[in-house]
């Protein structure tokens, strides 16, 4: 059923699922191959922060709708709207998104917007598990967010991977490419960008970028049960397991994440509140009553 709000968004679609504490995010423009603008960033953004602090929402499928109604294509996402794009980015057009300000600093601000790097940021750091479930084309910008999601899976018939990045004069040299080389090895992942071949569902399983091609009609079922299989799962040890997953590849950043969680499993314990009593009690912790594990 839709998530309450998401009528308000014109880009994406946002719903929840019956049975299964999980949602499924899509892009929903299609007819251009759900190519992303900055208001589709927008909304996909304000929609995975908002799945991230459900507590009652262990997994997010993200995904593109379709087919096209022009010619009956089906895409997860290719990438940034070229047709938007300015000298610094890519631009909101319409009056109603467009920043009208007076202050001129306020309108160079909005005016060209790489801000698919904060999503990506986001499905990195979220505490539980993002899918890409690719229907079809994942290109440029698109396969750079399949290549951050936790696991991908695409449709055996319609699902292909491409990485156009150079042929338009762009590049993503953080998680789209380094990350993708982890996956891959760097041999193939340099292939993948400068040769900007073709690749499918099959393909990217072998590759190892993707976990499983399925049969195009059985696809949202199936992610829906990997979804299922994933959220009976205690949640602590899930979230402590994404980010050692990430911890090696994301510095300082990575160690701080997950250092949080272990913060959190430590406030937890009588030793930890014992600690906030003695403050709040204007008196000396009895951390002697505690013993040093080993
Ligand atoms: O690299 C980054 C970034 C890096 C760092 C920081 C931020 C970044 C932000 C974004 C990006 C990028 O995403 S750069 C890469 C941008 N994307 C592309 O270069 C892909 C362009 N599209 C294609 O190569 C092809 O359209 C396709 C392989 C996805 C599909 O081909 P197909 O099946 O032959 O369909 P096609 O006829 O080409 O497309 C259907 C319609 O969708 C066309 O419109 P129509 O002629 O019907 O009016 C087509 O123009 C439109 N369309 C497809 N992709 C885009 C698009 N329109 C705008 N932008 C698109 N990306």
């Amino acid at each position: 059923e839709p998530v309450p709000g998401s009528d308000e968004f014109d880009d994406i679609t946002y719903h929840r699922a019956l049975d299964v504490p999980a949602v499924r995010i899509a892009f929903d423009r299609p007819e251009v191959r759900n190519a992303f603008r900055p208001g589709t960033v927008d909304e996909l953004y304000a929609a995975l922060d908002d799945a991230r602090k459900r507590a009652n929402v262990g997994c997010v499928l993200l995904t593109g709708n379709g087919p096209s109604e022009k010619d009956g294509g089906w895409a997860f996402c290719s990438g940034g709207d070229q047709s938007v794009r300015g000298g610094s980015g890519y631009e909101y057009r319409d009056d109603d998104e467009a920043d009208t300000s007076d202050d001129p600093l306020v309108r160079e601000a909005k005016a060209g917007r790489l801000h698919i790097l904060e999503v990506q940021r986001l499905i990195r750091f979220m505490p539980k598990p993002v899918v890409a479930v690719v229907p079809g084309w994942a290109v440029g910008g698109g396969h750079s967010l399949h290549v951050v999601c936790d696991m991908t899976l695409a449709s055996e018939e319609h699902a292909k991977f491409l990485q156009t990045d150079p042929d338009v004069a762009s590049f993503d040299g953080g998680f789209g490419s380094a990350y993708l080389a982890k996956q891959v090895g760097q041999k193939k992942a340099r292939e993948v960008f400068f040769m900007g071949k073709t690749y499918s569902a099959a393909e990217a399983v072998d590759m190892g970028m993707a976990n499983e091609a399925i049969p195009h009609e059985e696809l949202e079922d199936v992610a829906l049960e990997w979804a299922d299989e994933m959220t009976k799962k205690s949640p602590t040890a899930m979230r402590m397991l994404k980010y050692a997953f990430n911890m090696t590849d994301d510095g300082m950043v990575g160690q701080q994440v997950f250092a949080g969680e272990a913060t959190r499993l430590a406030y937890m314990t009588e030793e930890a509140q014992e600690g906030r009593d003695a403050f709040l009690e204007k008196r000396e912790p009895r951390f002697r009553d505690y013993p040093w594990h080993y």
